[in-house]
Formats: structure tokens, sequence, C-alpha cells
């Protein structure tokens, strides 16, 4: 049989972690760190006294002190470390235009960059130059710029607290509020719903709350991948014999079966432990019509036990005290009808019952999600009627229960606290005003879609990114190129060359920066910064490894010496700031209340826990009460139920995000090729197509993927998937929720065709 299958695909039957693990760590210190590895960096993870991992945004348990094994992890880790160099000569050998054809694998594979750049017309390179220079240059070309609604400032999520606390800070004394970031494309549907239904935009959750609960859901999330660490505290849920129930279009190994490494046992017995205990094959974009369907038997059975004389299922105190909206809700769940639920969420009533069943059972319920959930044309609702689904219980607010967000980039949620928002509220913007002394813009501003589709009207004229990807992680990469073509200053700093370092404007320069592991020096000293995790810790993080050159400087640095050379009177003292990055801090602190005694807590170990007002029923919205949101129907796909394929884009288990690591996909049966779709057996048959056939995939206005190889595999109906970047083209820059700007990167309509012969 294996002989028959396509090259590079072999169903993978083992369980996730284990020794496959094991083995892809040690390839990834081979390939990245070389003969004599200094695998230091990957003992000082997550360790009190060590850094922050790149990796997620997953907690680590308090007070950690042994080594936490973590493959992917370890990948970020090495990626970062490697020994390998992108330097002057490397930027002398190669044009701009070669490296265009460049993979973007083999791009960042090139290794760390060295010094700061400068595109050169005449040669078509990039050429070093010194940071006095590139500041003075990027100073001038902003100044340049007539209005400073016109610049852009991106932030990708590994960025410091202490970082993008000084870049908000540049722009807005600059004079805009244009904060495009990483968080637009991840969870904004989260932080968009989320204060709406319940006050605050971020999970209610700790740790210990997984110690305690009776069920947990897992929807639109593949942590085998993207939270590794988490499947060792799921690991810990399914062995108390907790319900751990899945809702995701794929099955993905990683929420079936687990053998931890940090298991001795299970390690020498080859022994695993299942995680799902029911597995849900929602068709993509179905959720809402699945929650819907949970609430209506919900609402059903509670009816029935009441009028049994029961006490009912819903907690009618809570309900009573803390939420407004239960009647409309009722009266929206009561007009939709079980075959609409089951046609849109590709589910049975029965396992739809049985889901709310398991859900009614438990006391206490924390319901997981991620990308599947977010990326869709109605992102924010599918976040708002879960909220709805967990209010009907009680289940925010107590021991054991929660929403639980999984955030992507390791400080994606951090920078979102500290002011990296293009939607700022007054009361944040009179206190940083107050604080420095200055006078904010108060006009809001782009963000990540609507800054991409200012530069190709021609409106946008300058764009720093303070790390990412964004021109390959946004959707439509061609309309993203000929954009950034356009604008007169493109500056991106970064740790390693990518695509979108290559889009050359007017004015174009690379700054590359310290990483996580490394050394932070300053005038007072080695410096740490913040992060803030999933679940609103946050701690400190410091590297130790010797700089990858002593060109680099640190994020803080840089955003202070673009600040000086672009906005030269002002107020701040920029160079106190980066002396001792304690000063961040204080300045944090007087900014956000909720930072108080900074310097002191985030230097205990484990750090400290944010006010999140939900976890304790504090319910921060106008009204003081948890809402019950309505949007009626479930028509998630806006009627575009007649295209037969609806594709969503996923991460491989060998990527970070536009990072790709390697070609492999080792729980999902693939090696050393992308090219793939995954799609149902009985629909390929349906189609005329087998497993192993060469397709172009179309999706609307002429958008096409072409020759991909199609794989039968376990997927919904009527569901196919891709990886993202590659897809992204299939994905028109329109392609949003309306409510948070978020792309719907995972409900896109398409078909497949059979190619011509090659
Ligand atoms: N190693 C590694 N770690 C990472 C990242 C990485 O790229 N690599 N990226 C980081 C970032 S920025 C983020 S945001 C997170 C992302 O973490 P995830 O949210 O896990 O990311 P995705 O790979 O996009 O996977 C989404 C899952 O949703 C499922 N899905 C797709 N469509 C639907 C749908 O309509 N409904 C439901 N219920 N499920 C659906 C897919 O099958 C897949 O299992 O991970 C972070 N951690
Ligand atoms: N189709 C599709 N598209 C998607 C998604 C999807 O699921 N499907 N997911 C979306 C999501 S959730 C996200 S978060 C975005 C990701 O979008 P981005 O955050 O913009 O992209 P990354 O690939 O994480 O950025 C990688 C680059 O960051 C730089 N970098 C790495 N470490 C550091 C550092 O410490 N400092 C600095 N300054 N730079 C550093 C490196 O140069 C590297 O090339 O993509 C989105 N795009
Ligand atoms: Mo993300």
């Amino acid at each position: 049989m294996a002989d028959d299958e396509p090259v590079g695909v072999k169903p993978y039957t083992g369980p996730a972690g284990g020794w496959g693990a094991l083995r892809a760590v040690a390839r990834a210190v081979r390939e990245q760190m070389g003969a004599s590895p200094d695998t230091r960096a990957l003992l000082q993870v997550n360790q009190p006294d060590g850094f922050d991992c790149p990796g997620c945004a997953w907690p680590d348990p308090k007070h950690s002190s042994s080594f936490e094994f973590c493959e992917n992890g370890a990948k970020a880790v090495t990626w970062e470390a490697t020994p390998k160099r992108v330097d002057p000569d490397f930027f002398a050998k190669h044009s701009v235009e070669t490296l265009w054809q460049w993979s973007d694998y083999d791009l960042e594979d090139a290794g760390r960059l060295t010094d700061p750049l400068a595109y050169d017309p005449a040669s078509d390179r990039f050429v070093p130059i010194a940071w006095d220079e590139a500041f003075a240059r990027i100073g001038a070309a902003m100044r340049a710029i007539d209005d400073p609604d016109r610049m852009e400032f991106y932030t990708s999520g590994r960025t410091s607290n202490e970082a993008a606390f000084l870049y908000q800070l540049l722009a807005r004394i600059y004079g805009t509020n244009n904060f495009p970031d990483c968080s637009n494309m991840c969870h904004e549907a989260t932080s968009t719903g989320l204060p709406q239904s319940i006050g605050v935009g971020k999970g209610t959750v700790t740790l210990e709350d997984f110690e305690l609960t009776d069920a947990v859901f897992c929807i639109g999330h593949n942590p085998g991948t993207n939270h590794p660490r988490m499947l060792g505290t799921l690991r810990e849920v399914s062995r108390r014999g907790v319900p751990i129930i899945v809702v995701n279009p794929m099955r993905e190994r990683g929420l079936e079966r687990f053998q931890d490494p940090q298991a001795p046992v299970e390690m020498m017995t080859l022994s695993s432990t299942p995680l799902a205990s029911a597995y849900h094959q929602v068709r993509i974009g179905g959720d809402a019509a699945l929650f819907k369907g949970m609430m209506k038997a919900l609402i059903e059975a509670d009816a029935t036990d009441i009028a049994a004389g029961g006490p009912g299922m819903l907690d009618r105190a809570f309900i009573a005290e803390h939420t407004v909206g239960i009647e409309d809700l009722k009266a929206d769940i009561a007009a939709t009808d079980w075959p609409a639920i089951e046609r849109k969420s590709g589910l049975t009533r029965a396992a739809i019952e049985g889901a709310a069943r398991t859900y009614w059972q438990a006391d206490r319920v924390i319901v997981c999600y991620g990308m599947g959930l977010t990326q869709h044309r109605h992102g924010t609702e599918n976040v708002q009627q879960l909220a709805n689904l967990l209010l009907l219980r009680g289940n925010i607010g107590k021991a054991g229960a929660g929403i639980c967000p999984l955030r992507g980039h390791s400080n994606v949620q951090g920078d979102r606290t500290v002011g990296i928002t293009e939607l700022p509220t007054e009361p944040f913007l009179a206190r940083l005003d107050a604080a420095f002394g200055i006078t904010s813009p108060r006009k809001h501003g782009h963000n990540s879609v609507e800054t991409i589709a200012a530069m190709r009207d021609g409106y946008a004229k300058g764009f720093i990114g303070l790390g990412g990807n964004l021109a390959v992680a946004m959707s439509d990469p061609a309309a993203c190129f000929a954009a950034f073509r356009k604008i007169d200053l493109n500056v991106q700093i970064c740790t390693k060359l990518n695509r979108t370092c290559l889009l050359i404007a007017r004015e174009s320069i690379i700054l590359p920066c310290l990483g996580r592991t490394e050394l932070d020096m300053q005038e007072s000293g080695p410096q740490s910064v913040t992060v803030e995790d999933s679940m609103s810790m946050v701690h400190a993080s410091r590297g130790k490894l010797k700089p990858a050159s002593p060109g680099l400087l640190s994020e803080p640095a840089i955003v202070a010496g673009i600040a000086k050379a672009a906005v030269p009177d002002t107020p701040v003292d920029w160079d106190a700031l980066v002396a001792d990055y304690d000063r961040i801090r204080d300045k944090i602190e007087e900014v956000f209340p909720d930072f108080r005694d900074f310097n002191t807590r985030v230097r205990a170990p484990g750090g400290f826990r944010l006010r999140v007002g939900a976890s304790n029923r504090e319910w921060d919205t106008p009204d003081g009460k948890a809402h019950f949101l309505v949007h009626p129907g479930i028509d998630e796909d806006d009627g575009r139920d007649d295209t037969p394929l609806t594709l969503t884009t996923v991460r491989s288990h060998d990527q970070y995000n536009t990072t790709i690591y390697g070609l492999n996909d080792r729980y999902r049966g693939v090696s050393g090729r992308r090219d793939v779709i995954f799609a149902n057996a009985d629909d390929l048959t349906a189609m005329g197509l087998a497993h192993g056939d060469i397709v172009d995939v179309i999706a609307g206005s002429g958008r096409m993927l072409a020759r991909q190889t199609v794989l039968a595999h376990a997927i919904a109906r009527g569901s196919v998937a891709a990886y993202y970047p590659e897809a992204n083209g299939l994905i028109a820059l329109d392609d949003y929720d309306r409510r948070s700007g978020t792309p719907s990167y995972k409900s896109v309509p398409i078909t497949l065709r059979r190619a011509a012969a090659a």
C-alpha cells in the first residue's frame, strides 16, 4: 500500500511527542547549531533567571525550575541561536534580484543579520551603513512625509513590553495611531468580541484552573504543533479522567494521543496518554452552528428538567446577578432549527447533543480556542457565541472554569497591554500625555489590512516593522508586494532576512536586533525585558548568549535611535530610558496602574498576574454586566455555501508563521514538501479525483494555487486545508471580519480542478 503513496506521504501512526520529538530536536540542534553546538541556550528557556521561550504564549508552571521539554520551542531557540551569519560579504555576493528568487526557508536559513543595511539602487544590493547614518536617513525620510498619518508602525508579537511601550510612544509623538500589528491577523476577534461580552479581551483562566476543571473543550487549535507545552497540561487533565472534547475539521494527532518526553515510563514502554474523549470534525466555519446547537440542546434539557421539578441546567443565580440579554438569546436559539444547524456544522444532532451533555454534566468547564475560531468573516461572532455558551452555566469567573484563547506570539498579548493599538481609549491617552508631557493624536489609526490598503492606494508613505514579515503574513501577497514597492520608506527591524525586507521602497533600511536569547548590555548593566503570556502572567526574560554580532542593538535602543532622529525636540529622555529598562517599566506603571510596583513584582520568580476583571466576575463593561450577545442566523459563510468547498490554511509542524524550519509535517504524515491539499476522501470521489492527483486550487477573481497534490485526509466533508503562507494568494485583501478586521484565512471558498498534464 505504502508504495502507492505520493512522494513524501506516509500516514503517521504514533502519538504526538515521544521519541519523534526528541529526534527532531537533535536534528534542529545539528542543522542550526553546527558541529560544536552551544546548547546552553536550550537549558535557559523559561527558567526563573533565563529567557522567555520565543515559541509560544502558553504559560509556564509556577516557579518552574526543571527544563520543560518542547520540540517546537527548541526549534525556535536554535533558529535564533544559530552560528550562521548574513554579513556584509553575503550582501556583496547576492543582489536583491537574486535573493528575491530564494525561498522563504533559504532566506531565513542563511542566518542572523549582523549589521545595519541600506539599499543601494546602483548595485541592487544592501550595503552596510553605520547606525548613526541609518537613524539619520530614517529620521530625514520620516520628517519628509507631509502627514504623520501616512506613516505605519507595525509590531510583531515577539517584541518585549519595554520595546513596544517605547515604540507606541515614538509613533504617538510623531503624531499617529497607525498600529497595524500581528494581533490584527490573529486574535483580534477575541480582542474585539470578548470586551463586549465579558468586559475584557483576554482569557480568564490560569494554569491552576486546569487542575480543578471537570471538562475541557479544545476548539480550532492544534497544540501538538503550536503550543506543545500545553500537551503536558492536557495529559494531566486526561489522567484525572476529565473529558477533553475536541472540535476541529481535521484530526490532529496532538489532540488524540501524547507520549510525554518528560515521563520516563511512557518513553521507555512506548505507551502514551489518550487526550480527546470525543472528536467532532466540524465543517470549516461551522462552529457558530455547533455552539447554537449546543445551546439549543442545553436550553431544551433545562426546560424539561424544570418541568419535572428539577433545578434546571442553567445557572439562574449567576444569570440573574451578572448578565443581561438572556431572553433575546433564547429567542434567537429557538428560532434556529436543527436541520440548519446540522447542515452548517456538518455534525449530527445526536453528536451535538452529546457534546452539550458533557458540557452540562460538568460543574466547571474550560474552553480553549485558537485560529480555527477567529480567522473567519464571522470570527468575532464565533467568539461571542462561545462566551454565550459559557455564561449560560456561569462558567466564567469561577475556579476551574473559563475561557482560554491561545495566543500566538510569545508577547502578542503584552504588546497590546502596553499601548500597541490603533484604537486607543481616551483615559489611556490622557495618562500617556501626562506621564511624558506630550499631546498624543486622538484620531484612530490603521490596522494591518488598512495599512496595506493605504499603501496600495498611495496614501501611506512610510513603514516600520518592529519584527514580523507582514507582506508574507497578510492575505494577497501580490497586492502586498506591490503596495510596499510604492512607498518612500521601508524599515525592517529584525533578526533574520525575510521577504518583506526585500521589498524595495525609495529608501529601504534593515536594522538587525538582538533576539530573546542574547545578552542585552546597556549603560546600567545587563538588562531584562518583560512579557505577558496567554494567561496574563507578566514575567522577566533575560538573554545570556553572546550577541550574534557586535553590530546589533536591542529593540528599545533602535526605537530610541529612530525617535531621536525623527522627532528631535521632545520632552522624552530616550537615552536615560534605554540606559536602564527599570526606568521604562516605571513609566509603564505610571501609564497603566495595573502594573503597580512593576519593578518589584516582576523580580519575584514567576512574575505576577495582571488584573483580569472577568476572572473575579467584575465585568468591565459600560453597565458592569456580562452580556449575552445575539447574532441571528448561522449563515457564517455569508450564503456562500453553494461553493462546494471551503479551504482553511494551517501551520505545519515545521514552521513558525512565515518562518519555515523545514518541509516536514510529521503528525499529518507529510515530509519533504508543502505543495499538498488535504481533502475528504468522499469529496474526492464525488469530484472524480483520487488521492495523489495533481490539482489547481481556484478561488474568486481568478486567484489560483497551481499544481498541488491532493491527499485524502481525515477532514470534514466540504472542507479542505492547505499550508499558510503558500495559500495566502487565494485570499483577497478584502476578505476579513467586518467587526474585527481579522482576515478570513480559515474560510476561503474554492474549487478544485484537475491540473493540465505538465
Ligand atoms: N511551532 C509553532 N508554534 C506557534 C506558531 C507556529 O507557526 N509554529 N504560531 C504562533 C501563532 S502566531 C499563533 S496565532 C498560534 C496558532 O495556533 P493554532 O490556532 O493552533 O494555529 P493553526 O495552525 O492556524 O491551527 C488552527 C487549527 O484550527 C483548525 N481549524 C481550521 N479551520 C477551522 C474551523 O473552521 N473550525 C474549527 N473548529 N477549527 C478549524 C485546523 O484544523 C487547525 O488544527 O500558534 C503560535 N505558536
Ligand atoms: N493564511 C494565513 N495567514 C496568516 C495566518 C494563518 O493562520 N493563515 N496567521 C496569521 C497570524 S496568527 C499571525 S500572528 C501572522 C504572523 O505575522 P508576523 O508576526 O508578521 O510574522 P512572523 O512570521 O512571525 O515574523 C517572522 C520574522 O520576525 C523576525 N523576528 C524573529 N524574532 C525576532 C525578534 O526577536 N525581534 C525582531 N524585531 N524580529 C524578529 C524575523 O526576521 C522573521 O523573519 O500571520 C498571519 N497570517
Ligand atoms: Mo498569531
